[in-house]
């Protein structure tokens, strides 16, 4: 008998893994946690039934949503990061030693510990000392900061659906845009335009950026286990332009090794393909 996990990618279009061993299966107020060991991805964790983090291909998403905006302003010292309870962003930003603090909020202490007790290679940093972990809303959390405390905050969500809706809403880039320093940068993660289900979520959390940033693009990653592995990022600033201000050199010189980004890769990645172009 073979075991398969299944994730719908669009009325007409199922993405399949097969199955070694169901290792948890939890249900917090917020969600539904599954986590799979599969042969060609390795663990991998659900919310809801929908692929949040593999141990596979989790470096690509967890390198393009810290070392980008790192590499535009190495400066960043204080960040903010709100879901990514898995612990990737949390790991990639705890490898600049001039970051001096992390608040990170994650709605569901669930997913904290299922990583902590089935992804130790993604949830590692998540009791470092520079971290401070908050099970509390994002949307409630930005609301009550003050003005212009953050220098970076990344928006590390699930789809607009359950939990991670107010993550995608107006008012709460807003407040993100408020609680920015005048040279800060927000990150999140886009959705992909190539299937109607997650495209809606991505144009229309971009038009709304744009409402409320100066400078706002998008930039491209392949994730072969997200909705057609096509998927984008946001970049939101006040005053860096993603590419004019990439300082390449000096973070070259931080001396990182990653697997996925590099500052090549950074000015291809804000290169679009000409369909995505049109829409954006
Ligand atoms: N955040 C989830 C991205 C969206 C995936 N969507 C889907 N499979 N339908 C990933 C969190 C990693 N720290």
């Amino acid at each position: 008998m073979e075991l398969w996990y299944t994730e719908k990618h669009s009325d007409s279009v199922n993405f399949s893994l097969k199955v070694k061993e169901h290792l948890f299966s939890g249900q917090s107020e917020f969600q539904k946690l599954d986590v799979l060991d599969t042969y060609e991805y390795g663990k991998l964790m659900t919310l809801d039934g929908l692929v949040m983090v593999t141990e596979k291909d989790e470096f690509v998403y967890h390198d393009m949503i810290v070392h980008t905006p790192m590499a535009v302003n190495p400066n960043i010292k204080n960040v903010l990061v709100i879901g990514g309870g898995d612990g990737g962003t949390v790991r990639e930003l705890m490898r600049y030693e001039t970051i001096e603090h992390v608040d990170m909020v994650e709605i569901d202490k669930l997913v904290c510990d299922a990583a902590k007790e089935y992804f130790p290679t993604i949830s590692c940093e998540l009791e470092n000392p520079r971290v401070t972990l908050l099970y509390e809303d994002g949307v409630k959390f930005v609301k009550e900061s003050p003005d212009n405390k953050y220098d970076l905050i990344i928006i590390d969500s699930t789809d607009p659906i359950g939990p991670g809706e107010g993550l995608f809403s107006t008012e709460f880039y807003t407040n993100c845009h408020r609680i920015l320093a005048e040279d800060g940068i927000l990150v999140n993660q886009n959705e992909s335009v190539f299937y109607e289900d997650t495209q809606e979520a991505a144009l229309k959390a971009n038009s709304k950026l744009k409402k409320i940033f100066p400078i706002v693009h998008v930039y491209q990653a392949n994730i072969p286990t997200y909705p057609s592995g096509y998927w984008l990022f946001g970049f939101a600033s006040k005053k860096y332009d993603p590419i004019k201000d990439l300082q390449a050199d000096k973070w070259n010189n931080f001396g990182l090794k990653t697997k996925y980004y590099n500052t090549d890769l950074h000015i291809g990645a804000f290169a679009l393909p000409s369909f995505v172009k049109e829409f954006f």
